[in-house]
């Protein structure tokens, strides 16, 4: 991967400081070896949050649009090496290039919102019930923000934290995947150079945390580390939740996704099919967004499920291949424990369902340590609890419904709650979705992926009830102060009209 080592070396000039045994970095392209790295001792873990918080200190004194300022140079150097780390988040994680450039777009976007939103960071004034008195709610720098992420999104998901967090006077953590190490050293460099030309930045202000889940671990039980921003699985964010709570810091987590698309009657077919194609086979199935769940209305389930079948199959005849290519629309699963957990789910829905295409092994020509699969389409009856989990992995489930009351009831049963859409050009429809729909995420007529930054992203029930990137995610990042001030000259008075005369 001679092309994959020239970018490393470039975006990180120190990465000989990082070789090591612990962590054996492979890429889905091809499944050749592209690093081996060292992981962080517990010492190492330790002295990075006890210089996290020295860097807090500093940087909670430095004004908010000074902060943004900072943001503002990382979204500048970001643009210069969008294609370079494109690159590198494709090699280290399978997705397009298309998508992967896609990705640092989403990052360029989060700090041009955290630009702005660095000279937005309002309280409010609230009328006070006593004379010559004035409340107000402040809200204030929080401390070393963890940020645990995922390796479908290496390198966004980190920048809709980070960004909100440094203007918000935060310094970082971050552990990311152990699958995706590479990039996130990427994203540290170039930070790193950007603070190194900017006086107010403190030593210690971003750090990343190398290694498994022992060094989460550390992060997330740390008194010192007041908010723990998650991206991961559901099995993750149940071990994380409740281990941040006993300290009582707080998480912000989001987690799997089990996202649904309903067709209704009056959709309109060169918007659905589309939509659902992307959704469900795009990025190899592996967002937390991707479509799973196709609910159509039986007037048109058997069409939309032989012209889903035709895509498929033209995907799985000549679209899936290398990432780096233009003509490839789906590249790898990430891995062989990927492939196997699409196996197996096949395999469990295979008895109730109707009929299942692809699934198998596409593109062994690439490596045979690369995990290429034909997309697979499942038509069944009904819904049944076996969709209760998520797979990851170009997986969809096609199912009728009678009336939209049904669909809902369908759509609604799984225990995830990230993202749903409907197809429909009947208004009364797309409302009754969106005020049914139980997810963090109703579209009409878009996909379940695919989020702009701008809104807050995140799901409900087992996605875990966080909001990162846009609207007003910022919060979580700080802390809320409620002030009361008196201004007046004689003896305050108090609340509720208690009296305490001396
Ligand atoms: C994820 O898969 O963890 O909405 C994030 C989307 C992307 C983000 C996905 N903007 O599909």
């Amino acid at each position: 991967m001679s092309i994959a080592l020239n970018i490393e070396e470039r975006l990180i000039p120190d990465l000989h400081r990082h070789k090591g045994s612990d962590l054996v970095v492979h890429s889905p392209v091809d499944g050749s070896e592209m690093a081996r790295l060292r992981a962080d001792t517990s010492e190492e873990v330790d002295a990075k949050i006890a210089k996290s918080v020295q860097a807090f200190r500093i940087w909670r004194e430095v004004p908010g649009p000074r902060r943004g300022e900072l943001v503002r140079l990382l979204g500048e150097a970001l643009r210069a090496n969008k294609e370079d780390l494109a690159r590198l988040v494709t090699m280290e994680c399978g997705k397009l290039l298309t998508e992967g450039r896609g990705e640092v777009q989403e990052m360029i976007d989060i700090c041009d919102f955290a630009v702005g939103l660095s000279r937005q960071l309002y309280g409010l004034t609230i009328a006070s019930e006593r004379p010559n008195h004035v409340m107000q709610e402040n809200w204030l720098p929080l401390g070393p923000v963890g940020i645990i992420s995922a390796f479908n999104f290496p390198v966004a998901v980190w920048s809709w934290n980070a960004a909100l967090a440094l203007v918000c006077g935060d310094s970082c953590l971050w552990k990311p995947s152990e699958k995706t190490p590479l990039t996130a050293l990427a994203c540290q460099a170039i930070l790193d150079q950007v603070c190194a030309d900017f006086p107010e930045a403190p030593e210690g202000l971003s750090q990343v945390i190398l290694g498994m889940a022992p060094q989460g671990e550390l992060l997330v039980d740390d008194p010192r580390v007041p908010l723990i921003s998650a991206t991961g699985s559901t099995r993750m964010g149940r071990a994380v939740g409740p281990r941040v709570a006993a300290r009582f810091g707080r998480s912000l987590l989001e987690l799997g996704g089990n996202n649904a698309i309903i067709v209704t009657p009056s959709a309109d077919l060169e918007v659905a099919i589309p939509s659902i194609v992307f959704g469900a086979v795009g990025t190899a199935g592996q967002r937390c967004t991707s479509t799973r769940r196709v609910i159509v209305h039986r007037s048109l389930h058997d069409k939309v499920f032989e012209t889903l079948k035709s895509a498929y199959e033209q995907v799985s005849s000549a679209k899936v291949g290398n990432p780096l290519s233009d003509d490839t629309l789906v590249g790898p699963l990430i891995d062989r424990d990927a492939y196997e957990c699409m196996q197996a789910a096949i395999e469990r829905i295979r008895p109730v369902a109707e009929v299942v295409i692809g699934g198998e092994r596409a593109r062994t020509d690439l490596g045979e340590s690369a995990y290429y699969v034909k997309p697979a389409l499942v038509k069944l009856s009904g819904s049944t609890s076996l969709l209760d989990d998520e797979t990851f992995a170009p997986l969809t489930y096609v199912i009728p419904y009678d009336t939209l009351e049904e669909a809902m009831d369908i759509h609604n049963s799984v225990p995830q709650g990230l993202s749903s859409a409907i197809m429909t050009t009947d208004v009364r429809d797309a409302e009754y979705f969106k005020r049914h729909s139980d997810c963090g995420i109703a579209n009409v007529n878009i996909g379940t992926s695919g989020a702009e930054i701008g809104g807050a992203f995140g799901g409900e029930k087992e996605t875990g009830g966080g909001r990162e990137s846009g609207s007003d995610s910022w919060k979580a990042y700080m802390r809320r102060q409620t002030s009361t001030t008196y201004f007046g000259r004689e003896r305050p008075a108090l609340a509720q009209g208690v009296k305490f005369d001396l």
